[in-house]
């Protein structure tokens, strides 16, 4: 049996969405999330920041946390998210999982607003490097969960380049202060979901408010790709659902994730019946 309900295909990718993700390299969706969900995602981030902080894992008051599916059924729940996934598989395609997922807390900084040019770059390490193409081939993207109030600027925001997915270099300040040409800080309130091409050159910001700022990432990549974390969720297969499985890095051998059968890959089944298109 398959959680995934026929009725989450009125959230697959729309026209305009389509284009957005096309020309910018990100779009984003209010509401993908309900108070609700964002309330009780948020007392959990805050269980876990506060852990953290304790053990000493959290310098300057900032929390990079990856491998955070197993500590929450809510945040399992996000992985096949019925007002997300569509819009993944219709960018992607069915032969995906989640390859990579991190939790950012970012604590007030207490310092005034400055220019220092931040930590721009590309998703997926020496992925840039090593692959010989240009523009870089897309291969993965992420949906950042805005749990906190990002609406404006100064808060920690998520900044990208707009356009920038297609280039393999910008131009960065070379004296360490500003920002490359076009950037601009995303502005998203709670429940936001913003989706973003690993190749668009984005950056964490420091935050000069006085707002803990909290956002969760769920990376979506090729089932060939291999994890970026250590992602240990081999423990939840057996109460998974098979789409949320696949979706979760299981697999019948090793060939299957290069050339998958109908086991490896419940998804494309599911899409074989409910969007014949997408499932070829
Ligand atoms: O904290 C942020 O807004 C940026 C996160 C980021 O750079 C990433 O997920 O690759």
């Amino acid at each position: 049996m398959d959680n995934l309900n026929p009725s989450c295909l009125e959230y697959r990718l729309t026209d305009a969405e389509r284009a957005k993700f096309d020309q910018d390299g990100f779009f984003a969706i209010e509401n993908a999330l309900s108070a609700e969900q964002v309330n009780a995602l948020t007392k959990v981030v805050d269980r876990i920041f506060e852990a953290k902080k304790a053990a000493g894992d959290a310098p300057g008051g900032r929390l990079f946390y990856g491998n955070f599916i197993p500590d929450s059924p809510l945040f399992l729940d996000l992985v096949d998210y019925h007002k997300v996934l569509p819009k993944v598989w219709d960018i992607l395609g069915w032969n995906i999982y989640l390859y990579h997922a991190h939790l950012i807390v970012t604590a007030p900084s207490g310092e005034a607003a400055n220019d220092k040019t931040f930590g721009w770059h590309q998703d997926s390490g020496r992925t840039n490097v090593e692959m010989e193409s240009d523009p870089r081939p897309r291969l993965s993207l992420k949906v950042a969960y805005f749990l906190s109030d990002t609406s404006e600027p100064g808060r920690g925001n998520f900044w990208v380049v707009p356009g920038s997915h297609l280039k393999n270099n910008i131009d960065k300040p070379t004296e360490g202060s500003g920002q490359p040409e076009g950037a601009i800080p995303v502005l998203a309130k709670p429940g936001t979901a913003v989706f973003f091409d690993r190749r668009i050159w984005h950056a964490g910001t420091p935050n000069w408010s006085d707002i803990t700022r909290k956002v969760l990432f769920y990376g979506y990549g090729y089932r060939w790709i291999r994890t970026k974390d250590d992602m240990t969720v081999q423990g939840l297969w057996d109460q998974s659902d098979p789409i949320r499985r696949q979706l979760l890095g299981w697999g019948v051998n090793a060939n299957g994730f290069y050339s998958p059968t109908d086991e490896d890959v419940p998804l494309r089944v599911w899409l074989r019946e409910h969007a014949p298109e997408i499932a070829r």
